[in-house]
This record gives structure tokens, sequence and C-alpha cells, in this order.
């Protein structure tokens, strides 16, 4: 959700009731509450989420989030690590290619299909910086409109050197929230999925992608 190119390191947790109060006491501030909508697109093979390639709408935006090496699933324990590209011609690149189609003069013209769409409210805290570092850590705390919450703690980088730093501060953050699970946590979509996909969901639980 911000500069082009950047890596972002995130955790999903079950928010329990406590987590606000345990975001306040570590000194974290509430930086602003947004409504969005996500659509999600793939083609009619869902050749893009096999490979782990999410496209999506949010707002008026398009915005696609993928592994930082092709083939290669961003993982550390159950945090993950994505790229996220928000220019359009770039997006335009990377999805011709995963397609191996020739790149089309705009979004629409690829002809892909709306597999996902809700609302979410979400709520952005700001922990303060550690003297050590330099690095932001964010704190969202996400109600979709299926009746779905979910939260993440998410450190963005820009280089894969720091990535490894990143893992370790989100894994301490989710401990200091009282938030740790050791298992990874279902996100908005994978949940959608889930409930209204149930073939899709099974075909990407079957390429490991969930
Ligand atoms: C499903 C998925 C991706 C799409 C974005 O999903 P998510 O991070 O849940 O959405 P959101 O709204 O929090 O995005 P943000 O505003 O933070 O950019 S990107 C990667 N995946 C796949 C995936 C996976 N395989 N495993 C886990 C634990 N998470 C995601």
């Amino acid at each position: 959700s911000h500069l082009s190119g950047s890596i972002e390191v995130e955790r999903k947790f079950v928010p329990g009731p406590e987590v606000e109060k345990s975001l306040y006491a570590l000194g974290a501030e509430l930086l602003k509450e947004i409504i969005f909508r996500d659509s999600y697109y793939d083609s009619a093979e869902l050749r893009l989420t096999l490979n782990d390639y999410w496209l999506r709408k949010r707002g008026d935006s398009w915005e696609l989030k993928h592994p930082p090496q092709p083939g290669t699933r961003g993982l550390f324990g159950a945090s993950t690590q994505y790229l996220e590209v928000t220019e359009e011609d770039k997006i335009i690149c990377k999805v011709s290619e995963v397609l191996g189609v020739p790149s089309p003069p705009n979004m629409e013209a690829f002809g892909l299909n709306e597999f996902a769409s809700f609302v979410t409210r979400r709520r952005r805290f700001q922990l303060p910086l550690e003297e050590s570092s330099s690095t932001m850590a964010m704190v969202d705390l996400d109600e979709a409109d299926f009746d779905f919450a979910v939260g993440e703690v998410e450190v963005i980088v820009q280089t894969q050197e720091e990535v490894q730093n990143a893992f370790q501060k989100v894994e301490e953050i989710c401990k200091k929230l009282g938030v740790f699970q050791e298992s990874a946590v279902q996100g908005k979509v994978a949940t959608f999925l889930q409930l209204n996909r149930v073939e899709h969901y099974r075909q990407l639980v079957e390429a490991h992608v969930f």
C-alpha cells in the first residue's frame, strides 16, 4: 500500500478483546481510520492466484502483490514478505508476463474476472520508533463486511538485506501485543474464498498457495 517496489513483511493475528489496550500500552497511536473496497481479479484459469500473484483494485487504484522471487514463497514461519506494485504500467508488465500474453494498453483489456469483492474498515496504528531502528512498524485492525476481523503487524523495507530483521521485529511486536500464534492466520481474501468460492480455494490449497 505504499512506495512502488517496497517489500511488505507482515504477520496476521486474531484480534482479541485486549489488543487495543495492549497497543496503547506500547505507546501506539491511531493514525487513521479508513474504509475501502477491494476487488480481486484473475484469469479464467486462475493463473495469477495459483502463482501467488494478487491483483486488486482498491478504491480507484490497481495494486499487485507478489512474492519477491518468482516461484518462491515469501515465508518466514507464519510471516510473509510480498512486493507491492502500484504503478499501472509495471502492473500490466508483470501480469502479462505471468499470463503469458502480450501487454495490452490498459488493465481492462486483459479481460480478467472479479473473484472477490468486499469492504474493509481499517484502523491503522503506528508504533513508536525504537532508538536502534529506522523502520516504522504499523498495526492494522481490519473488519471486513462479511463479518470477519483480522489484525496485521507490518514492517516495510526497501532491500532484501533488511528482510530478516523485519521478520524478527514483526514477531517481537506480535509477542508484545500478546497476539503471537505459531501457525498462519488466514486473511480476508483466503477467508472470503473459503466461504464463497470453494473450488477456487481448494485449488489454492492444492497448489500450496494457502
Ligand atoms: C491472499 C494474499 C494476498 C492478497 C492480500 O491479502 P491480505 O494481506 O490478506 O490483504 P490486506 O488487505 O491486509 O492487504 P494490505 O492492505 O496489507 O496490502 S498477498 C499474499 N497472499 C497470500 C497469503 C498467503 N499465502 N499466506 C498468508 C499468511 N497470507 C497471505
